[in-house]
């Protein structure tokens, strides 16, 4: 768990406004809005980057913006194609990072630790996300990428619209202490202002205040509050509901031509797999384990245990096994994982799991 993880936070730019110029190529370049109507009480949702810089904004009143920017174009919301839209990016998040969670239908954050694409550089995964995101809808994304949440949300606004920031482990230290409060997540409008009102305007001035005082100050988000200034943030990338198994696999250069050289490659893929297990906290959803292999003339198998087994290297083996024998032929990847229950339905019969 200490190990050094790698988190990629991804979001659309102006994500509806951006749908809605793609479909209508007369508005591109110009000012545009999407919501409601500004006879009504309609407010926008977003607005494009034309549009932004006359002040217009997320929330604001449509009739408000329209003084703002009188030549606006305001298009109203289809949630169902950016639902759609939303699909299609969250489909490739999946392919490429085993732990997503979305945070809206337009932003999610990856957990890349342990990903193998891109000779494992997050930064260049997360250009490659960002290729196939605009080459699958033809819109484009920003993304921020650093070894937790906190950082990665705040990196992904700093090159927005198209592009990417990483935030580095040794370049915490450097960039934090200069960090306004206002982008501690939690920190909203009230706390700022009381901050200021202490002469505390960013994280440096924060870290000059212990535990103690900061749990005084701010009640028992104190402790986090130390924390974040800091840089420092171990909030899991937790699952998104649609999630239902957690795996992971690796295509091999050379086909494995027999079960033995098959089954003596589990070690290595269950210490990838434990590792992307223990951060995903989902030991108590596990609901069967199951193995893919796909074999070198591309057809695949999945076998699944039709009850709880261990999570263990042997469990893996005899599944994989069994697997092998569906073939029995030369296999290019194989893959093991886990089914998880709904978060809804714990399993209440089962007993505690012994992982390792
Ligand atoms: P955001 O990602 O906050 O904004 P954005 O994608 O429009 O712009 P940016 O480039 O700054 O990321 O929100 C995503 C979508 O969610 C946005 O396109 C519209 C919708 N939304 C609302 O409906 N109401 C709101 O108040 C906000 C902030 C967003
Ligand atoms: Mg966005």
């Amino acid at each position: 768990m200490n190990k050094q993880r790698k988190i990629i936070h991804v979001d659309m730019d102006c994500f509806f406004a951006a749908v809605e110029i793609r479909d209508n190529p007369h508005l591109k370049g110009r000012a545009v809005a999407v919501g409601g109507n500004p006879e009504g009480r309609g407010v926008l949702t977003t607005a494009n980057y034309e549009a932004r810089k006359y002040g217009v904004k997320s929330a604001m009143s449509s009739a408000q913006a329209l003084k703002l920017c009188p030549h606006l174009v305001l298009t109203p919301v289809n949630m169902f194609k950016y639902k759609n839209e939303s699909q299609k990016i969250q489909t490739i998040f999946n392919k490429y990072a085993s732990l997503v969670q979305p945070l809206s239908l337009d932003e999610a954050f990856l957990d890349v630790s342990d990903s193998e694409h891109c000779g494992g550089s997050a930064t260049l995964l997360a250009q490659k996300i960002r290729a196939e995101i605009y080459q699958v809808t033809r819109l484009t994304a920003s993304a921020g990428i650093a070894p937790n949440k906190f950082l990665a949300k705040i990196a992904s606004d700093w090159k927005k619209p198209n592009g990417q920031y990483t935030i580095g482990p040794k370049d915490i230290e450097l960039f934090i202490p200069k960090l306004q409060v206002q982008k501690i997540p939690g920190v909203g409008k009230i706390t700022a202002q009381k901050m200021h009102e202490q002469n505390i305007y960013t994280c440096k001035d924060l870290q000059n205040f212990s535990i103690e005082q900061l749990t005084n100050k701010f009640g028992s988000w104190g402790c986090k509050l130390f924390d974040l200034s800091r840089g420092i943030d171990n909030r899991p990338v937790s699952l998104g509901g649609e999630r239902k198994s957690l795996s992971i696999e690796s295509t091999y250069s050379k086909d494995l031509k027999t079960v033995e050289e098959c089954v003596g490659k589990v070690p290595k893929l269950f210490e990838r797999f434990s590792e992307r297990l223990s951060r995903a906290n989902v030991s108590d959803r596990i609901k069967s384990l199951f193995v893919k292999v796909k074999f070198h003339d591309f057809k695949s198998t999945t076998l699944e245990t039709a009850t709880l087994n261990q999570v263990s290297v042997d469990s893996f083996a005899k599944i994989l096994e069994e697997a092998y024998f569906r073939g029995n032929k030369p296999v290019r990847l194989i893959g093991i994982g886990v089914k998880l229950k709904s978060k809804n339905k714990p399993i209440k019969s089962t007993p505690q799991l012994n992982l390792f």
